[in-house]
């Protein structure tokens, strides 16, 4: 696809999409409580459809009108033998998360899903997961999708230091642990996104955080509620970017999930001396706000340690970001960054280079020198949403020619309607 190049003066105002991570837990948790879950503002990109798809699957009622979702739950017990393998389609956060619920489901379960996820990694789930009684098992031996899962409703509660920073292997403990046992530990290699025990609170299921330590009893009953499911940050993060680097813009994102948990962009932002103003319009439980961003004159920074789980997503638009500010920027501790959808530090540092940026991949992040031009080029989002976003935002700085994405499809996963939004902001 062609993209759009050479623009000045974005403005304007855009709801950004719900929060992806939100949405498939909503239908998780409303699988597995007892009684009506309702939900608004579903995030209807493919991957969470994909996980709605897999509860339908997995025996558990659900009614979509397309504006409200409601799960009629049953309690794990509700989980049923699917009639044939679940496809995960593209999502990593569906196959991690249902590995833990079916972990204490006395039945087998084949999961599957496209090119992409049949290279990620699994291990860091079939191990716990299978420390706790369950039988997982990967393609042929290894430890990659098509998976087999093996539940036991006899789990055995975990003490378990993660060896890795995941908020997807912790939620697929932390729904393991519910239906174990006894009392389970899990402690956080460092700390990430915090919807699945949010979650636990809201439908009524006791957990405790202290610092990287989480401890949570098992069995316990859930109760289905109302969840309504703010925007999500990480598509927010390429318009934040969009208004700091287009020349004469100035762009208002409303209802934006503001969980400290995951705001590591704008504490990077503000470092990096960009124009950005929060207005909060949520609650206590779920903070959300208006944040506003005018193009800004930026610096490089080093970005590296515990901020790295709270912006892992956003991490390609902000390398986009530093090839757009003065001096270095340096990512470091970001190595899961190579088994996302694609190898993120590869494609980023591959397609940015492409078009002109000043841009070295290293074993654990990137080093970015800027400020620099970029010009146009063919490029490849390799299939992931995230990588096709970034590369339209850096095509509207290209002045003339033409910047060609090959699989620009692949945006659908989280944004469908990217495109539409963004043309709003030149009209
Ligand atoms: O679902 P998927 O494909 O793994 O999604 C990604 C993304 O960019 O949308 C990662 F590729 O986000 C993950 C995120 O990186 C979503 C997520 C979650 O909802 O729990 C947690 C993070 O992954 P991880 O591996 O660090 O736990």
């Amino acid at each position: 696809m062609e993209l759009a190049i050479n623009k000045t003066g974005l403005e304007g105002q855009i709801e950004v999409p719900s929060d992806k991570s939100i949405s498939h837990r909503s239908i998780m948790f409303g699988a597995i409580a007892q009684g009506k879950t309702t939900i608004k503002n579903f995030l209807r990109g493919d991957d969470c459809l994909s996980t709605l798809k897999a509860f339908q699957d997995l025996g558990v009622k659900i009614e979509d009108d397309g504006t409200t979702i409601i799960v009629h739950g049953t309690g794990f017990s509700g989980i049923k033998q699917a009639k044939q393998a679940i496809d995960v389609g593209n999502s990593g956060t569906t196959i991690r998360l249902i590995m833990g619920i079916l972990a204490g489901r006395p039945f087998a379960t084949e999961l599957f899903g496209d090119h992409s996820i049949a290279k990620r990694p699994m291990n860091r789930v079939m191990l716990p997961i299978n420390q706790m009684g369950a039988t997982c098992s990967g393609h042929d031996g290894t430890e990659f999708p098509p998976l087999t899962v093996c539940g036991t409703e006899q789990l055995q509660p975990i003490h378990y230091q993660m060896p890795v920073a995941s908020a997807q292997v912790k939620s697929a403990i932390l729904f393991a642990a519910l239906q174990a046992q006894g009392e389970s530990t899990i402690i956080e290699k460092e700390r990430t996104r915090d919807h699945t025990e949010d979650m636990i609170r809201q439908f009524g299921g006791e957990i405790t955080v202290s610092g990287k330590e989480i401890r949570i009893k098992g069995p316990q009953k859930l109760t289905g509620q109302e969840v309504y499911v703010p925007g999500d940050i990480s598509s927010a993060a390429f318009f934040l970017v969009a208004g700091l680097i287009i020349p004469n813009s100035k762009i208002t994102l409303t209802n934006v999930g503001l969980n400290p948990t995951r705001t590591g962009i704008l504490d990077v932002i503000e470092q990096m001396g960009g124009k950005l103003t929060i207005q909060e319009t949520g609650n206590k439980q779920n903070k959300a706000g208006t944040i506003t961003v005018e193009t800004s004159t930026l610096k490089g920074i080093e970005i590296s340690g515990e901020i790295i789980p709270r912006l892992i997503d956003e991490l390609p638009i902000i390398a986009l970001l530093a090839t757009q500010a003065q001096g270095k920027t340096i990512i470091r501790d970001a190595e899961e960054l190579k088994v996302k959808e694609t190898n993120r530090i590869d494609a980023v540092a591959n397609e940015l280079a492409k078009m002109g940026a000043n841009i070295e991949p290293t074993e654990d992040g990137l080093i970015i020198h800027g400020k620099t031009n970029l010009h146009e080029a063919q490029v490849t989002s390799y299939g992931d949403h995230r990588i096709g976003m970034m590369l339209q935002i850096a095509a509207l700085l290209v002045k003339s020619g033409t910047v060609e994405l090959e699989k620009a499809e692949a945006i659908s996963v989280s944004y469908p309607a990217f495109f539409e939004d963004l043309n709003k902001l030149y009209q």
